[in-house]
């Protein structure tokens, strides 16, 4: 009789520039829309953490800001959190958009500081042939010594299959680090302010979605519903308005699609509190933007 194969655990970052994908491929691997993913660059914030479980494996996969060069103290928090994910990581997956050609060579430079596996992600191949991905996957495996490459399409689950065992089959033995049922570690609040900020990118444009934050005040679990109490935070004093929209039309838009998607996300009736807030140039503030939760 063959030995039981022992149990692998271990952390992969998923790393790239903005708009590559990410949070998307993260989203497929889990089933499940745990980081907020929207057609805008610089969606995520946050390191957002994903487990995910089978009998025999756990990887937890940090999904993070895309990486850009700072210029204001949110971004640079942003790439804390890029840094920090690569540090903590086992594997890091390195995904790129198949279709974008300018990858500055501080990415490749970054990527050898850790000393770490990395395995190189072509993601929407949806988009282009499969003699375009190869090529592109050619010139990137010139800069860089890859451990792998995988070719995926995150929006249509193609390659994520592949891209798993790749991930697993690089993993030590060791045990799990979560409950096998737990998806994230994230509190419930935390998921509510995403998904209203994901609806600010989705509903808002220029640079509203990026001068604005949410903070959710207060959270209540009550008998019949959650009551949510949050507020939209703004840099400067004319975004307010902007927020709110002619005769409050915006806000009340923006109000009942994130109290939608967070019902849909809680699988729970919400009571959702909105208002807008002035905190004049908190992108710029470090320790505003700290406080308000980009910390890590
Ligand atoms: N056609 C196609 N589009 C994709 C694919 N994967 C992601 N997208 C789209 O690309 C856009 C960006 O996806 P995100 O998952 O938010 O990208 P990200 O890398 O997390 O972006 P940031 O958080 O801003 O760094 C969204 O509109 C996705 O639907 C893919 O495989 N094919
Ligand atoms: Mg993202």
């Amino acid at each position: 009789m063959s030995e039981p194969k022992p149990h692998k655990s271990g952390y992969a970052a998923i790393v790239g520039k903005p708009n590559a994908g990410k949070s998307t491929l993260m989203n497929q691997i889990l089933g499940t829309k745990l980081s907020i993913a929207t057609h805008k660059a610089q969606t995520t914030r946050h390191q957002i953490v994903g487990i995910h479980s089978d009998d025999e494996s756990q990887v937890v996969f940090l999904d993070t800001p895309g990486i850009i060069n700072p210029k204001y103290e949110l971004q640079k928090a942003m790439m804390r959190f890029v840094e920090k994910a690569e540090k903590d990581a086992d594997v890091i997956l390195f995904i790129v958009d198949v279709k974008d050609h300018k990858i500055p060579d501080f990415a490749f430079t970054e990527l050898k500081r850790f000393h770490k596996p990395v395995i190189l992600v072509i993601n929407k191949i949806d988009t282009v042939s499969q003699d375009e991905a190869t090529k592109k996957a050619e010139v990137l495996q010139s800069k860089f010594k890859f451990a792998d490459t995988v070719f995926t399409s995150a929006l249509q689950n193609e390659g994520i299959d592949t891209l798993l065992s790749s991930i697993i089959s690089r993993l030590m033995p060791g045990p799990p680090f979560y409950p096998k049922d737990e998806l994230s570690e994230h509190p419930v609040r935390f998921f509510a302010s995403e998904l209203i900020r994901e609806q600010l990118f989705l509903q808002y444009h220029e640079e509203i979605p990026y001068s604005a934050t949410v903070e959710v005040i207060q959270y209540e679990e009550r008998e019949d519903l959650d009551y949510i109490n949050a507020e939209v935070i703004v840099n400067r004093t004319s975004q307010k308005g902007m927020i709110i929209g002619k005769g409050g039309r915006a806000i009340k838009n923006l109000g009942m699609e994130s109290r939608q998607s967070i019902e849909e996300f809680i699988g729970r009736k919400v009571f959702l509190d909105l208002h807008v807030k002035v905190r004049e140039k908190w992108r710029n503030n470090e320790q505003m933007v700290r406080n308000l939760g980009y910390r890590s």
